[in-house]
């Protein structure tokens, strides 16, 4: 408020001190030139390089695009009206070990890469506690690289109006020790091996399939 007043003060000053001013014939050109130089070039360049100085490195801390860390787990996340596919890549991007439905599965203490896409409409991924909402668009991959610090259940939801049952398109991060992870990711593509292997043999037993 103080600083708004005094912008107003100075201006009106300036306004009252240009409407009394006797023109000098002489001095009135080199003025006049002075005020363009200065307010015109010299001003408007300085405050963009300052502005431009301190905004760079700013916007780059608040980037979220991957900071290239080696030891970050890869997690893809696809959305769907109105559910949550988690998928665990093994050594190569296309081999997923094992799957999971409305929770993420990570350990604590290790940086979580997240490629977020969306099998129908645009959704958008919010878990509050751990980073800032992420859009999740069809046929695009946008990533996203997260941390927890301690084990624990952080809860998610989609923060992008997405259909009738958009509210309660809600998920869960359920963070574990290094060692529980590993366990539970063991667990479940041992168990998601043995369904795939009798939902396959299930297929043998229909004739013409
Ligand atoms: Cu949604």
């Amino acid at each position: 408020m103080a600083f708004f007043t005094l912008v107003l003060i100075l201006v009106s000053a300036l306004w009252i001190y240009a409407m009394r001013r006797q023109p000098e014939r002489d001095n009135a050109g080199r003025q006049e030139k002075a005020w363009i130089i200065g307010g015109g070039i010299i001003l408007p360049s300085v405050s963009i390089l300052v502005l431009l100085l301190v905004s760079i490195p700013v916007g780059n801390l608040m980037s979220t695009l991957p900071t290239a860390a080696d030891d970050a787990l890869q997690i893809r996340v696809t959305a769907h009206q109105w559910w949550w596919q988690i998928d665990y890549p093994g050594g190569d991007a296309e081999n997923t070990l094992a799957t999971s439905q409305n929770i993420v599965h990570m350990p604590a203490d290790v940086p979580v890469h997240l490629y977020l896409t969306s099998a129908d409409v645009i959704h958008s991924f919010w878990v509050p506690r751990l980073a800032g909402k992420l859009d999740m668009i069809p046929g695009r991959i946008n990533e996203l690289q997260i941390q927890a610090d301690e084990p624990g259940i952080y809860r998610g939801v989609c923060a992008e109006f997405c259909g009738l049952a958009h509210a309660s398109m809600r998920f869960e991060v359920h963070v574990h020790s290094r060692e529980d992870f590993a366990r539970w990711l063991a667990d479940a593509q041992r168990q998601q091996s043995g369904n795939a292997q009798s939902r396959a043999e299930d297929m043998e037993d229909i004739p013409g399939e």
